[in-house]
């Protein structure tokens, strides 16, 4: 396999709404994240990717795009995109756009021909269909809780929006609406843009005669719009019309429910699809039956079967993403690691286990420091769409119990993923001299990046030597893996080899200490510690774990 860039690449997501605000009006824009530019290549990573900034009505934050070719108004002008696309290039760091093409904004001029009549020529851009007996044409759901229908009164007719009704689906069965993507794609990327993060790139394909789903606690249909028929087709034809012609191009698609037979499809080495997929199965284990908002708490054995799966599943097949957090997720070290009295150990842990896997890993934007999530004592501090929706369907209509249901949105609320960067312990953590539109983790006078890159022991430091360790140690990208003591409960074990080269990774997921011995785990003649969030961490010989300790060794 030919070791590509992007393979051995460090990404860092960007929510641009809750960055960097330059201009004071409370919402982080593009001028903000130059800002921030030096920050970023202080932490050494490679590559940005940024979520959508183009112009869009912000039904979903960005989400719901009006015009694929233009900057959003909050964030900026296209001039101050293109002056961040040069400025991050200076640093040798690359862009990532957000590509969001399984649905438009409402507000998209092509949907507002669409649903002017049935006879528009961009009628056929979106899904429309008759009611079925006075009704709904299926029983689809959206992801935002509803049906995944919309009545229009003026042509009488339903169209279907996955999401919310500002997000009406796009027809890729339509050879227009397919080379219109082509186009997009070819705009950003003829002015330097270095590739794209492909919104629910599995949802693209929908099963002809659109058939009811099996009635879940989840989302109703899903077996019939995920990994839908043509969905292979339409990557192969994104290929040769598009990422073939762009060589150095980089492509991660988000794949909703994707199991790790279908991500070899989209993510083969020699399938001519994507470079690599967003899997969701180690996030969607802390749920009941599909349902979001019906929380579990996983085993640690359960976990590691899903990570360790996609580590030798994918090896030498396809190229893996490796991520804890995102702009949709609960804070990692409040959700996996230790929010309290051992937020910074566990949350060393959780990216050294990142940074020691095979695949490309994603940092998203305070994970560097350790952000946790928010508890909002009340449902109007909350902003998302998501969460307003499943709080109206739960709570209002459904007569969950308000505080109960108040303890489900403050741990899985993406909100919680959406507080503004904590930069100092200044007003607003740094991040506006304007009133936030969303409010500030009080948490920011304790955590911030100010108060971290001065602290030898913080979680951004730390992060800067795990990145620093994964660009200078080919086996940390490449090599194999092979788990060591699944059965534990406590540890997370696993051995790299790439050539001579075998690292051997130790994971303590509790705040207690554990007896570990290197020579039960692995055959070695020597053994030096290569990196270990602990300033004394565990030796060669039998001993404990300190809580929470992650410590790696390079093995001969
Ligand atoms: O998310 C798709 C998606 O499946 C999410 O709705 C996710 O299931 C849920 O939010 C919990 O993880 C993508 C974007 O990442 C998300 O921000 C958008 O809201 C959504 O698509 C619609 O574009």
């Amino acid at each position: 396999m030919i070791e590509k860039w992007w393979q051995k690449a460090v990404v860092y997501q960007i929510y641009p709404r809750s960055f960097m605000d330059s201009d004071g009006d409370g919402i982080g824009d593009l001028n903000g994240i130059v800002m921030k530019l030096d920050y970023l290549q202080e932490l050494g990573i490679d590559v940005i990717w940024l979520s959508p900034c183009y112009k869009s009505p912000n039904a979903d934050n960005g989400y719901d795009i009006s015009d694929y070719r233009d900057i959003m108004e909050e964030f900026g002008t296209l001039n101050d995109f293109w002056q961040l696309l040069e400025e991050a290039h200076k640093r040798n760091i690359r862009i990532l756009m957000d590509l969001v093409v399984n649905h438009t904004s409402d507000e998209h001029p092509w949907f507002i021909e669409s649903r002017k009549s049935r006879d528009s020529k961009f009628r056929d851009y979106y899904i429309w269909r008759d009611a079925v007996d006075g009704h709904e044409p299926n029983n689809w759901t959206s992801f935002f809780s509803g049906s995944a229908w919309k009545w229009d009164e003026e042509t009488k007719q339903y169209y279907l929006h996955l999401f919310v009704d500002k997000q009406p689906d796009l027809n890729w069965e339509n050879p227009s609406v397919r080379s219109e993507v082509w186009n997009i794609m070819r705009y950003w990327l003829d002015k330097g843009v270095d590739g794209f993060r492909l919104d629910v790139c599995n949802l693209y394909s929908k099963t002809p005669g659109l058939p009811d789903g099996k009635v879940t606690k989840g989302v109703i249909g899903r077996e019939y719009f995920q990994d839908g028929p043509k969905i292979h087709d339409y990557f192969h034809e994104m290929y040769d019309k598009v990422i073939s012609r762009y060589p150095e191009m980089m492509t991660v698609g988000e794949a909703s429910g994707v199991a790790v037979n279908e991500a070899k499809k989209y993510a083969g080495f020699d399938t001519h699809e994507m470079n690599m997929v967003f899997q969701f199965e180690h996030t969607t284990l802390d749920q009941n039956n599909g349902d979001r908002w019906d929380i579990r708490k996983p085993r640690l054995t359960e976990f590691k079967r899903v990570l360790s799966k996609w580590q030798t599943e994918l090896d030498g097949v396809a190229w893996n993403s490796l991520y804890l957090a995102n702009h949709d997720q609960p804070r990692s070290v409040s959700r996996f690691g230790n929010d309290g009295k051992y937020r910074r150990e566990s949350a060393k842990m959780l990216y050294t286990m990142l940074l020691t896997m095979q695949g490309t890993p994603y940092i998203y934007q305070g994970e560097e420091i350790g952000m946790t999530n928010v508890k909002f004592p009340s449902i109007d501090c909350y902003n998302d769409v998501e969460i307003h929706n499943i709080w109206q369907k739960r709570v209002v209509e459904g007569g969950a119990d308000p505080e109960e249901f108040m303890k489900v949105i403050q741990y899985r609320g993406r909100d919680n993923a959406r507080t503004p960067m904590q930069w100092d312990d200044t007003e607003n953590a740094g991040f506006s001299t304007g009133k936030p539109w969303l409010s500030v983790n009080p948490n920011y006078r304790e955590i911030n990046a100010e108060a971290d890159r001065k602290s030898p022991d913080s979680v951004f430091n730390y992060m800067k030597e795990l990145i620093r360790f994964r660009h200078e140690t080919p086996a940390a990208v490449f090599g194999h893996f092979e788990e060591i003591c699944p059965e534990s409960e406590t540890l997370y074990v696993y051995q790299r080899t790439y050539g001579d080269d075998r690292l051997l990774v130790v994971l303590n997921f509790t705040d207690q200490p554990q007896e570990f011995s290197l020579a039960d785990a692995a055959d070695f003649s020597a053994a030096e510690v290569a990196i270990s969030n602990y300033k004394k961490p565990i030796g060669t010989e039998k001993g404990c774990l300190q809580p929470y300790e992650a410590t790696v060794f390079y093995l001969r």
